[in-house]
């Protein structure tokens, strides 16, 4: 929105250059407007983003006076938010993320590319006393942890070279995350005055994701580790410390050593698929229901009393999954399938072992964003209802979805492509 404001701000301010002397060519090839109108639109575009500069500015005042009441040191703070500028990127709208809007086997692909997995693959030869470390105090694997660092930045590749202040302040200074942006901003307060970090250490994304496995400063103040003990938490240069804090909030999130994270299974005929993302049960219960381990092996003892809920991301003829405890726990990384479903296939692919055996339906068209907003309305409408229109298929609307297959007497998968939906906009 503001990328547009900018825009027209520069065309209105080229367009008064070029009217300097005479309209330029351009000008009146485009058929200009009369040149008052060109200076009067030039204007407001220019009071505008004073405007917004203005507004900015007064925002970091007040933002200063309250962290001052809270108990913040004026000067710290001062010094903090009054250098920060706005970042355009981050006025932007963060819907774009790609784990919400690719198909699952394009996300997971991707996670495991040849690139990334030999990559990986050296990752965990060169830090094996890194790893070896870790593993020492958390019960965390380095494969996952390794898979965590090759998904959120190729390794510390791409970490961003954002000014995380400036993005989290344009997010606390307007728009739909205000405040995100202000916890945010008080969090690296926070980690500045526990004297965690330096200022000059925080770069990030556009989002204010930092470092090598890629913490919000809610997420570092409250479990980045200085493993390596030097007194500070480098989670941008230093193995040891970001992965180390990976473990650590992996840990803290209940990861269970030696427990499988998804295992890829095969079901009975007429199997009721009803009960994916619905139900959990033990793996003896998963069994006597006919579930069992596509790769033929049979359940372990140590698997029997397991808790794990089913979930088929790409409805019955993809691959269709028992999910445990851990990754719920990595979900809390990132709160999305595709991405704990791309970490335990290129943490299992990093061991050597591989995860899906069965092919995705990748014939299937994906619906569009106004399709999704179609079926939202015919479901509703129908009655089953998915508890708004909004575009985004989440538990609600595959509820929803499952309930009128079910009536229909289809798999009641929760999924719907291209070929399912016509028949829906159909009936
Ligand atoms: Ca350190």
């Amino acid at each position: 929105m503001t990328h547009h404001r900018f825009t027209l701000l520069v065309l209105a301010l080229t367009a008064l250059q070029g009217c300097a002397n005479t309209p330029s060519a351009e000008a009146q090839l485009r058929g200009a407007q009369p040149i008052e109108a060109q200076i009067s639109s030039a204007k407001s575009a220019l009071t505008e983003e004073e405007t917004q500069q203005k507004r900015f500015e007064a925002w970091k005042t007040d933002f200063i006076n309250r962290a001052t009441s809270k108990g913040y040191d004026r000067a710290l703070v001062t010094s903090v938010i009054q250098p920060a500028i706005i970042n355009e990127l981050a006025l932007e709208r963060d819907s774009d993320q790609p784990e919400f809007t690719k198909p699952v086997w394009s996300y997971v692909d991707n996670a495991v590319s040849p690139d990334r997995l030999n990559t990986g693959t050296s990752k965990l030869i060169e830090n094996e006393e890194v790893f070896n470390a870790i593993e020492a105090r958390y019960p965390v694997p380095r494969h996952i942890l390794t898979a965590i660092w090759g998904l959120e930045t190729a390794y510390g590749r791409i970490m961003g070279s954002h000014d995380v202040v400036s993005a989290l302040s344009t997010f606390a200074f307007e728009g739909r995350r205000t405040a995100f942006g202000e916890e945010q901003l008080f969090a690296i307060l926070d980690m500045l005055a526990a004297d965690q970090v330096r200022t000059e250490q925080l770069t990030g994304s556009w989002a204010g994701a930092m470092g090598m496995t890629q913490f919000i400063p809610t997420t570092f103040r409250d479990y980045a580790v200085d493993f390596n003990s030097d007194g500070n938490k480098d989670l941008w240069g230093n193995p040891y410390d970001a992965l180390g804090s990976a473990a650590h909030y992996l840990s803290r999130h209940g990861w269970r050593k030696n427990e499988p994270v998804m295992i890829e299974v095969a079901v009975p005929s007429g199997f009721d698929y009803s009960l994916s993302e619905t139900a959990t049960k033990t793996v003896d219960e998963w069994k006597a229901l006919g579930v069992r381990p596509m790769t033929g092996e049979r359940w372990t003892e140590n698997q029997s009393p397991l808790s794990a809920e089913m979930i088929a991301p790409a409805g019955h003829k993809g691959p269709i999954l028992l999910t445990f405890k851990n990754f719920y726990v990595i979900k809390k990384y990132n709160n999305s399938t595709s991405y704990a479903m791309g970490i335990t296939v290129l943490g299992d692919a990093l061991r050597g072992v591989q995860t899906l055996h069965t092919d995705w339906p990748r014939e299937d068209q994906a619906l569009s964003f106004e399709d999704k907003q179609k079926m939202q309305v015919k479901l509703t409408e129908l009655g089953f209802d998915t508890k708004g229109v909004d575009g985004q298929i989440g538990p609600n609307t595959r509820r929803a979805i499952r309930a009128w297959q079910k009536s229909n007497g289809l798999p009641a998968e929760g999924y719907m492509e291209q070929k399912l939906f016509k028949r829906l906009m159909t009936s």
